[in-house]
């Protein structure tokens, strides 16, 4: 049914698109699409089936708190020297074309970078993405390391991810996510469970899903990109990483 080419996954053409859970029956068929290609790992199967329950929980919409980080998001990418995007083998399934826009839109690098490393899948992503457009994509090098974790999980590109001052990293293991944080740059972190400790040691919470958080922030930059410095430094340290975990967790416990 699919594997014929990245976008068949995307079709489904079982559902029909009045089906309520529409949006969710798709994400699914793109993860499983992205496992049969090779893009996704079987844990990316069970890291969907989380996400999707706290997405449930959220209304499946973009809630306030979460616009007010994705700007905020935007403001750090857009002010960042090097600012890289990190691609997992969930983001790769879910939305390629959403993380090339990001980039064009922000100036920032693509990286894969992922927990279940391989370099076969590292290049199978990075050709996924540059069929979707992306240049010079990054994680192939992986000589650069993230220091305290051990030596497969801990490989990153030294001029990407290795040296830059702002990381957009959409799904995110708790331990990787807090070392990237460790190192010192700005961490923009995407997971639908404020709870997580991923979203708890990133600067910039984004507590949405990252098929509507990704495309969110792009919107955001695209608003911003005549917006002078000073601007952006006020929007990007007006933030409050607390104050959006609080009202994510709030939006959970209220339904
Ligand atoms: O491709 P790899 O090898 O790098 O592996 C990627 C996964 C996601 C398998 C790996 O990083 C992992 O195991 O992640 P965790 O620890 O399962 O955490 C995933 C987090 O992402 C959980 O907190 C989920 O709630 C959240 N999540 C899952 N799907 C989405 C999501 N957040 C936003 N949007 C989603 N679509």
């Amino acid at each position: 049914m699919f594997g014929d080419s990245p976008r068949d996954g995307m079709t489904a053409p079982e559902i029909p698109e009045s089906h309520p859970r529409y949006e969710s029956l798709l994400t699914r068929h793109r993860i499983e699409a992205g496992v049969d290609e090779g893009l996704t790992s079987r844990q990316g199967l069970i890291a969907q089936g989380r996400g999707e329950a706290f997405d449930y929980l959220l209304g499946e919409e973009t809630i306030p708190s979460a616009d007010t980080a994705a700007r905020a998001a935007a403001a750090h990418l857009l002010r960042a020297d090097n600012g890289v995007l990190s691609v997992n083998g969930n983001v790769a399934a879910l939305a390629p074309d959403e993380v090339v826009e990001l980039a064009s839109a922000t100036g920032a690098d693509i990286e894969v970078n992922l927990f279940n490393r391989t370099d076969a899948r590292v290049e199978r992503i990075a050709e996924h993405l540059e069929a979707h457009g992306a240049e010079n994509v990054g994680g192939r090098a992986a000589d650069g390391r993230i220091p305290g974790l051990d030596h497969e999980r801990a490989k990153v590109d030294a001029d990407g991810i290795g040296s830059a001052d702002v990381v957009l990293v959409p799904l995110e293991d708790g331990d990787r996510a807090e070392a990237l944080a460790e190192m010192g740059a700005t961490e923009i972190v995407v997971d639908l469970n404020p709870m997580s400790r991923s979203a708890r040691s990133a600067a910039v919470p984004i507590v949405d899903n990252l098929v509507r958080a990704v495309p969110n922030v792009t919107a955001h930059a695209r608003e911003l990109s005549d917006a002078d410095p000073g601007t952006l430094d006020s929007i990007a340290a007006s933030f409050d990483p607390d104050a959006a975990l609080s009202a994510a967790e709030r939006r959970l416990r209220d339904v």
